[in-house]
């Protein structure tokens, strides 16, 4: 007799070729529907499974975690975010979780640029003008924006995707500076300029790139008092999380021209943003796609997929956060 394939509750409809490699090595609870499942569904999910394969729209806080059932042997996550998973939480309950980190550095560090350049070229009032018909003159005055070219640019967390972007920003010919935990060794850094304290780069930022993850240190991060610190008509630019952000405090400095324009992927409360962000002129707004690419998404699914095979080989999977 063959032994049981373990049970996987798949909470998102995953790329094809990922629910074809689930279906041949598991037993999946697939969601062809691609229903966001309550908290309710997740815990009767879990009660007939070995495993959740989840997304960062699967909230596990504490409480959650609490009712899982004790049989549920890890967590693996279809994301390199984790902050949807209260980690101290699920490490209390033992249960392995596991995320899925470098796969997606290339793509999300695209959008970075995209929104770099979209705000600093007001890419979104152009396109909305043509698409409304509007566009109707032409002038030296028109639709002028900031080069970016050149420019200096600031990366919180020189990360994989900070890296990457900071690559990418280098064919523009930004200079780059940077604050992370740890300064990086001079392969990585490359030239650029390293400062200990957010206070201390934030002056040199023309443009910032905010790369963190959201943790409780990072929460609300760029507030007032730190976008006080940026040069008049900074550019900031969010792919990671919503929260590192004051969102109000943002707003405010778009709206007073502190700020001179703001590229985000990313927000607190999605996908109920704050409307404020899509009554400003000066942002260029992306729905959270950083990962979005056909590449990526197989490569995220085939990582989730690589942890639980670990997982249940009985070995340490390769991308452990709890
Ligand atoms: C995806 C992300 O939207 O991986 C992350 O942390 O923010 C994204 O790019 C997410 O992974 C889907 O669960």
């Amino acid at each position: 007799m063959t032994a049981a394939k373990p049970r996987i509750f798949v909470s998102r409809k995953l790329p094809q070729a990922v629910e074809e490699r689930l279906q041949r090595d598991y037993e999946p609870h697939f969601n062809p529907d691609d229903r966001l499942y309550s908290g309710d569904e997740l815990i009767a999910g879990a009660e007939q499974s070995d495993a959740l394969l989840i997304c960062h729209t699967e909230h596990l806080d504490a409480g959650l975690i609490e009712r899982l059932p004790g049989h549920l042997r890890a967590i693996a996550n279809f994301s390199v975010g984790v902050d949807h998973v209260d980690l101290t939480a699920a490490k209390a309950r033992g249960f392995v979780v596991t995320n899925t980190p470098d796969v997606l550095a290339d793509a999300t560090a695209e959008i970075a640029m995209l929104c770099m350049l979209g705000a600093a070229r007001r890419a979104s009032e152009g396109e909305r003008m043509i698409r409304a018909a509007e566009w109707n003159t032409w002038s030296p005055a028109f639709m002028v924006g900031t080069q970016v070219t050149g420019k200096t640019l600031g990366i919180v967390g020189m990360g994989r995707v900070g890296l990457v972007t900071a690559k990418r920003a280098r064919g523009f010919d930004m200079v780059i500076h940077y604050h992370n935990r740890q300064r990086l060794p001079s392969d990585l850094e490359a030239g650029a300029t390293y400062h200990e304290t957010l206070e201390d780069l934030l002056p040199h930022c023309e443009f910032l790139a905010l790369h963190c993850p959201a943790t409780a240190t990072t929460e609300g991060l760029l507030n007032s008092e730190r976008i006080a610190l940026l040069p008049d008509r900074a550019i900031v630019v969010n792919t990671a999380r919503g929260s590192v952000v004051d969102e109000q405090a943002l707003i405010d400095a778009l709206r007073l021209g502190k700020l001179g324009a703001a590229g985000l992927d990313v927000y607190r409360n999605e996908p109920h943003i704050d409307p404020a962000f899509a009554q400003l002129p000066n942002t260029f707004l992306l729905p959270h796609i950083g990962s979005a690419t056909r590449e990526t998404r197989d490569a995220m699914g085939f990582r989730a997929l690589d942890n639980l095979d670990a997982i249940f080989a009985g070995s340490e999977p390769g991308d452990r956060v709890a």
